[in-house]
C-alpha cells in the first residue's frame, strides 16, 4: 500500500526528500499531443520557490525541471511523464541539533511514531520541498485544461495573519507582488507586518483563494469521488493545510436556506453559495475553494518540546524557514485544482464516452 500516489485516470506519483539528491514525480494518464516543454513548466515552478524576496525561505534551488519521459519534440506521447528536479541547494548542518528532536506543531513527531526512523535533514518527506513537484505537473493539467476546455485557474492570498488581503481583486497584480496578493494597496502593510514577524523570530497563518472558471458542468463521481471532497482532499494534502473551505463554507452554519440556495434564472444563477459543486458534481459555475495554512513550526524563538529518548528539551530550530508558508502556497493550490479538474475531466469522459 502507498500512499505517495493521487488522482484516478490522470495518477501523479511524487517521490524525494527535502535534502536528498532530488525530487520528482510521475504523470501517468495524460493525453498525447498536449505541446509542453522543460522551460514552459520551470516558469510555473519559479513561481513557488523560495529565495525570490524577503518574506520567504532563503534556500535558493535552481529548480532545473528535466522532462526524462513521456514528451517527444516537445509533445506528450500518452507515455508516463517522468519529472525530475535536482535539489542543489540544501543546508542539512542546520538541521544537526534537532536530529534526536521533535519541534512541536511538526510532522518529526508523528514521523518517528510512525516509522521509528526519519530523515530529519530539512523535514525529509514532510517538507513542502515535495511540492515544487506538483506545480510541475500542475503546469501540464493547467495547459490541458486552458486549450480543451478554455479552464483558468486563479489563486491569490485571501489573508495573512489579521490582514484581509482580497476586497480588491486586481487579477493583474496577484503576480507582481512576493505574496500573491489581488489588492496591490495592501502590500506595503504585508510587508511590514511580515518584516516585524521575521525580527521577531515568530510565523503566521495564511488564507489562500483559488477559483476555476469554465468548468463544464457534470464533474465529479458521486457518490465516493464527489468533486468537492476529491478538491478537499488535495487540498488538505499540501504541507500546513488545516481547513478547507468550498463556496460558503463554514460560513453556511449561520446561514438561511433562503440566503444559501442560489437562485436560478434563465440568465443563470444568481449566487455561488455552492462554490460551483452541488451534490458532488460541477454545476458549471465557478468552483470556489479557500484553504487555511497553519504557521510555520520551525521557529527559532526557543520552547519545550521531547527528544526521541522522552526528554524534555529546549527545541531551537535552525534553518531557512518561511515565516509564512501561506506567502508561497498559491501556485500549489492552483496546481492542485488543475490536476483534479483534468483528472475528473478523463473520468467523466471515460465513463460517459464523451
Ligand atoms: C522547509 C524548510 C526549508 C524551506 C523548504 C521547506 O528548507 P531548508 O531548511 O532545507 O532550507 O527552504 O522549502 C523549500 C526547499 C522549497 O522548495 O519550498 C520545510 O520544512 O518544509
Amino acid at each position: 500500500m502507498s500512499y505517495n500516489s493521487f488522482g484516478h485516470v490522470l495518477r501523479i506519483s511524487t517521490f524525494g526528500e527535502s535534502h536528498g539528491p532530488a525530487i520528482g514525480c510521475l504523470i501517468d494518464g495524460c493525453p498525447p499531443g498536449l505541446e509542453i516543454d522543460a522551460a514552459e513548466i520551470r516558469e510555473e515552478v519559479l513561481r513557488r520557490a523560495s529565495g525570490k524576496s524577503r518574506h520567504t525561505s532563503q534556500r535558493r534551488e535552481k529548480e532545473d525541471v528535466q522532462i526524462l519521459s513521456g514528451v517527444f519534440e516537445n509533445r506528450t506521447t500518452g507515455t508516463p511523464i517522468a519529472l525530475l528536479i535536482e535539489n542543489t541547494d540544501a543546508r542539512s548542518k542546520d538541521y544537526e541539533n534537532i536530529k534526536r528532536q521533535f519541534r512541536p506543531g511538526h510532522a518529526d513527531y508523528t514521523y518517528w511514531k510512525k516509522y521509528g526512523f526519519r530523515d530529519y535533514r530539512g523535514g525529509g518527506r514532510s517538507s513542502a520541498r515535495e511540492t515544487t513537484v506538483r506545480v510541475a505537473a500542475g503546469a501540464i493539467a493547467r495547459k490541458w485544461l486552458r486549450e480543451n476546455l478554455s479552464v483558468e485557474i486563479q489563486g491569490w492570498l485571501a489573508q495573512l495573519g489579521p490582514i484581509r488581503t482580497d476586497e480588491v481583486r486586481e487579477w493583474s497584480t496577484v503576480d507582481e507582488n512576493p505574496f500573491f496578493c489581488p489588492d496591490p494597496s495592501k502590500v506595503p502593510e504585508l510587508e511590514s507586518y511580515m518584516d516585524a514577524l521575521r525580527k521577531s523570530g515568530d510565523s503566521v497563518g495564511a488564507r489562500v483563494n483559488v477559483i476555476a472558471r469554465n468548468v463544464p458542468a457534470g464533474l465529479g463521481a458521486p457518490i465516493y469521488g464527489k468533486l468537492d471532497a476529491e478538491l478537499a482532499s488535495a487540498m488538505m494534502s499540501i504541507n500546513a493545510a488545516k481547513g478547507v473551505e468550498v463556496g460558503a463554507g463554514f460560513d453556511c452554519v449561520a446561514q438561511n436556506g433562503t440566503q444559501h440556495r442560489d437562485e436560478m434564472t434563465q440568465e443563470g444563477f444568481l449566487s455561488n453559495h455552492a462554490g460551483g459543486i452541488l451534490g458532488g458534481i460541477s454545476s458549471g459555475q465557478d468552483i470556489v475553494v479557500s484553504t487555511a495554512f497553519k504557521p510555520t513550526s520551525s521557529l527559532r524563538i526557543p520552547c519545550r518540546g521531547l527528544d526521541v529518548d522522552g526528554n524534555e528539551v529546549e527545541i531551537v530550530t535552525k534553518g531557512r524557514h518561511d515565516p509564512c508558508v501561506g506567502i508561497r502556497a498559491t501556485p500549489i493550490v492552483e496546481a492542485m485544482m488543475a490536476l483534479v479538474l483534468m483528472d475528473h475531466v478523463l473520468l467523466h469522459r471515460a465513463q460517459m464516452g464523451n
